[in-house]
């Protein structure tokens, strides 16, 4: 049976919860082969932590979860970009400026998931979905970078992304006018783009008649 490693974040910018870890510790609760864990949403601790947990599992997927507070979609991340360049300071207090993730790396990396099949099975599930072409600079935009580069160099039969996803319902409360998602949807998308990645080894192209 093939297994997944499922990361999400602690909270973080004064949310009381981080929606990532919440489903993924839902996801994880229900599916034998897949191990959450929580990353620190720190520049630095993130990728310490998330090496150390690839080398005890030796996953062969590695799916990194992530809010991204406004937006109304699952986002499948295609890109991770060799930049980290912060606007708030992190839970550790960094906030790096125009620095690299891995110095002397490639500028980016493409997810190794197949991140428009998964979008596809999104939206025929019902659940709003699309794919996205920037992670952004912050802590996942790091964590996605450093996974892919790590992958490339270590595990290149890992396969890899990241998605992020809208607030929980409960914190919309706080954010007035912020799209949320409920809990089981967000659970079921997850799951669905697990599914995918396990039974899809190439992605789908639009001349496949794919929707996305
Ligand atoms: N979202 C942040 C970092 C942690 C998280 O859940 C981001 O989009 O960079």
């Amino acid at each position: 049976m093939k297994k997944v490693l499922l990361t999400g974040f602690e909270p973080f910018n004064h949310e009381p919860i981080n929606p990532s870890w919440e489903v993924a510790k839902v996801v994880a609760e229900q599916s034998e082969n897949v191990v959450a864990v929580q990353l620190p949403c720190a520049f630095d601790r993130a990728l310490t932590e998330l090496f150390a947990n690839i080398e005890a599992i030796q996953p062969d997927v590695v799916i990194c979860i992530g809010q991204a507070g406004g937006v109304a979609n699952l986002q499948i991340e295609r890109v991770a970009i060799n930049l980290n360049d912060a606007t708030i300071p992190d839970n550790a207090g960094q906030q790096p400026i125009d620095t690299a993730v891995v110095p002397n790396a490639p500028n980016a990396y493409f997810a190794t998931l197949p991140c428009k099949a998964i979008v596809q099975a999104l939206k025929t599930a019902g659940i709003p979905a699309a794919l996205s072409l920037s992670a952004g600079s912050y802590v996942c935009n790091h964590t996605m970078f450093g996974l892919l580069d790590y992958l490339a160099k270590n595990a290149p039969n890992c396969r890899g992304g990241f998605i992020h996803i809208p607030f929980l319902l409960e914190q919309g409360v706080r954010h007035r006018n912020a799209p949320t998602m409920a809990l089981d949807t967000l659970v079921q998308g997850i799951q669905i783009a697990i599914q995918t990645t396990l039974t899809k080894e190439t992605d789908l192209h639009i001349a496949d008649g794919a929707i996305y």
